[in-house]
């Protein structure tokens, strides 16, 4: 297999609702998508999940844009790829930058899949018919408006519900959701908002009975999340921390967590995240799919990931309505009426990309060959 051309697209999109996170309040995405085009014109699509400014990751939309363009898709085109496989490591030596790693990466594994007349999901060894869908709820403006979108989320069947935490917005926010809407299946997320100072409150907050605690302290720990865990019940569940299966081995090994949080951006790529969920599946921790507010391809992507074996939580894969006015791919992602998605049967990632509403939407665009 040899890539040929890598374009590159920035959209702008509005979400539908602004989303709020211990760092910050984001209303419009700037997503760079990848195509990437084979020998005989066939095509293959990712999506780059880096945020708009460096918060979450270091890699943001214009650092993510000069990899891209600069570094990542020169290092591809026209080399001889054995299989999809070989596309990470043909990216190797280039240190970090996994989101964008990513975004390349994925769009390499669609196009063989498409190539090879199969869906991504079967491509990459998954043998889930359907998977289990939860939805992270940001930071709100009032514990009222808070339940009203639990209600609205319940009431569509979502089989989890993820809040996210912070300073302020914690104990007492949980309080009142056990209070309100009882036994569900809840969790917070603090992107990294605490310390170990806030050990007694996460001790406090272990009455909650959440499932898991998502990243409560620095994005580069893992020996301060072994030492909180030894203090709590509640799972920690390691989100920021972990980028390589080297990490997951060592977080498991150092028991800093139960729990990982999978993305494709974060790890880069299906290969990784496929490496990540054996080492995970091998010691016994279960592990989920992770949401980057992502569009329709990267939507698609994390579909297809969640069909691995491992994927025993529901992850952070909702519908796109939940997210978008209107999507980038045919058909929208849907969502059952008891909170499953199931994988299309269509070769690659499964849902026609629209290129008449990319047109649309783009902000900038370049084709490297
Ligand atoms: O920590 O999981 C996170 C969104 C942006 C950055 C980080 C995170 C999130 C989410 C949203 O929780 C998940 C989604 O609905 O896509
Ligand atoms: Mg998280």
């Amino acid at each position: 297999m040899q890539i040929k051309k890598i374009e590159l697209t920035e959209i702008d999109l509005p979400l539908v609702h602004f989303f709020e996170t211990s760092f910050g309040r984001t209303t419009d995405r700037r997503i760079i998508l990848v195509r990437v085009e084979g020998e005989d014109g066939s095509e293959g699509w990712g999506e780059c999940t880096c945020g708009e400014g460096p918060d979450y990751s270091e890699e943001w939309t214009d650092s993510c844009w000069v990899t891209l363009e600069k570094i990542l898709a020169p290092m591809l085109i026209g080399r001889e790829l054995g299989s999809a496989a070989d596309a990470w490591h043909e990216m190797e030596r280039v240190r970090g930058n996994r989101m964008s790693k990513a975004a390349i990466e994925t769009a390499v594994w669609d196009l063989e899949a498409k190539m090879l007349g199969v869906p991504l999901w079967k491509h990459l060894g998954g043998t889930k018919e359907k998977i289990a869908c939860g939805v992270s709820i940001g930071i709100q403006d009032s514990v009222e408006q808070l339940f009203e979108k639990i209600s609205t989320e319940l009431e569509s069947g979502y089989r989890r519900i993820k809040i996210k935490i912070a300073p302020g917005w914690d104990v007492n926010v949980i309080r009142r959701v056990r209070e309100k809407f009882g036994d569900i299946p809840l969790m917070g997320d603090a992107n990294s908002a605490y310390t170990l100072a806030d050990t007694d409150l996460f001790r406090l907050m272990d009455e909650f009975e959440l499932m898991m605690f998502e990243q409560p302290l620095s994005n580069d720990d893992i020996i301060d999340h072994a030492k909180l865990q030894r203090e709590i019940r509640t799972p920690i569940c390691l989100d920021e921390s972990i980028h390589s299966p080297e990490d997951a081995r060592k977080a498991i090994e150092l028991k800093s967590c139960g729990i990982v949080n999978v993305k494709l951006g974060r790890v880069g790529g299906h290969l990784q995240a496929a490496a990540i969920e054996r080492t995970c599946r091998e010691a016994g921790i279960p592990v989920w799919c992770g949401g980057m507010l992502e569009a329709g391809i990267g939507r698609a992507h994390n579909i297809a990931m969640s069909t691995l074996e491992g994927f025993s939580f529901p992850g952070d894969v909702s519908a796109s309505k939940r997210y978008w006015h209107e999507d980038i791919i045919e058909p929208e992602v849907e969502v059952s009426a008891d909170g499953f998605i199931s994988p299309p049967d269509a070769p690659g990632i499964g849902f026609e990309v629209r290129r008449d509403r990319i047109e649309g939407l783009t902000a900038r665009t370049t084709s490297i060959h």
